[in-house]
């Protein structure tokens, strides 16, 4: 049996060609897959924008529906809260039979313990990044947002777009990147040697330097190729696959 973990899709009406392409990778690496798949993991930032579960597009219905093939075909599926989807809810969660994980959630893999994230929390140098975050991970701040209809809960998303692309271009890439002491200190508190997470869109496998050794995987986004993580057994392998242009 092998596990599947994904992030950073991204998806949206904009790019119909990462739509098909995670029709192709459900049917190929989750249903059909040659050794069979027990999980699959989505480690955020599923969607480019997530405003409220209440929400439906031909889009989201699309989605929902192929997301529901892997749980009927009994596939567990996990997902986690990125910086851009953490308004996903128990009600899109229940429709499609997944599971919503908390970030820096442990599982076992080959029974060693792994530690996943989206991985926003790590970049501990963007200080008004998270600063912004404490605000809009803020349950009764969730509530009114939420309440809001649904033509103004668009234009603060796009508004915060605007914002975060501006601020984003005085940011240098060091501020945007992971902080290798938080690094530590996650693996340390969780008592794990391995570190799987997304958000930077630089996948890469970073062996650590830590006296107990152990890794940290880098999902990439899904643009001109998609990326994925299997694990199978004691091996865990981070790949790429073209995404067909439409
Ligand atoms: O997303 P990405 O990778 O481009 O940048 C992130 C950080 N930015 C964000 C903001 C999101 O992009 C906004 C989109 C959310 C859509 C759904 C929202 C639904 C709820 C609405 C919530 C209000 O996450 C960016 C990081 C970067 O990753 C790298 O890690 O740097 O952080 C920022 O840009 C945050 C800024 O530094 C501070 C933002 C100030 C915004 C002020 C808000 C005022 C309130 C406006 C409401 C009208
Ligand atoms: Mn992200």
């Amino acid at each position: 049996m092998r596990t599947v973990f994904i992030s950073d899709l991204h998806l949206t009406e904009k790019r119909p060609d990462l739509t098909q392409a995670l029709f192709s990778f459900i049917d190929r690496e989750c249903i059909n897959s040659d050794t069979p798949t027990s999980a699959l993991y989505i480690l955020g930032d599923f969607f480019e924008a997530w405003i409220g579960d209440d929400i439906s597009s031909p889009l989201t219905e699309k989605v929902k529906a192929h997301l529901k093939t892997i749980t009927d075909a009994k596939i567990d599926l996990y997902i986690m809260h990125g910086n851009r989807d953490f308004l996903i809810g128990q009600s899109f969660c229940n429709d499609i039979g997944a599971q919503l994980i908390k970030d820096g959630t442990i599982i076992h893999l080959d029974e060693k313990p792994v530690v996943l994230m989206h991985g926003d929390t790590l970049c501990t140098q963007d200080v008004q990044y998270l600063a912004f975050r404490d605000v809009v991970r803020n349950p009764s701040w969730q509530h009114d947002f939420l309440s809001k209809p649904i033509s103004e809960r668009l234009n603060i998303a796009q508004e915060l777009r605007r914002k975060s692309q501006e601020s984003a271009a005085d940011k240098s890439e060091y501020i945007m990147d992971i902080d290798q002491r938080a690094v530590e200190e996650t693996l340390s508190a969780s008592r794990c040697s391995i570190l799987i997470h997304g958000h930077t869109h630089r996948p890469a496998v970073h062996p650590l330097t830590n006296p107990e050794g152990g890794c940290r995987y880098v999902l990439g986004d899904w643009d001109k190729y998609g990326w994925m993580i299997v694990a199978n057994d004691a091996n865990i392998k981070l790949s790429k696959f073209q995404i067909t242009p439409l």
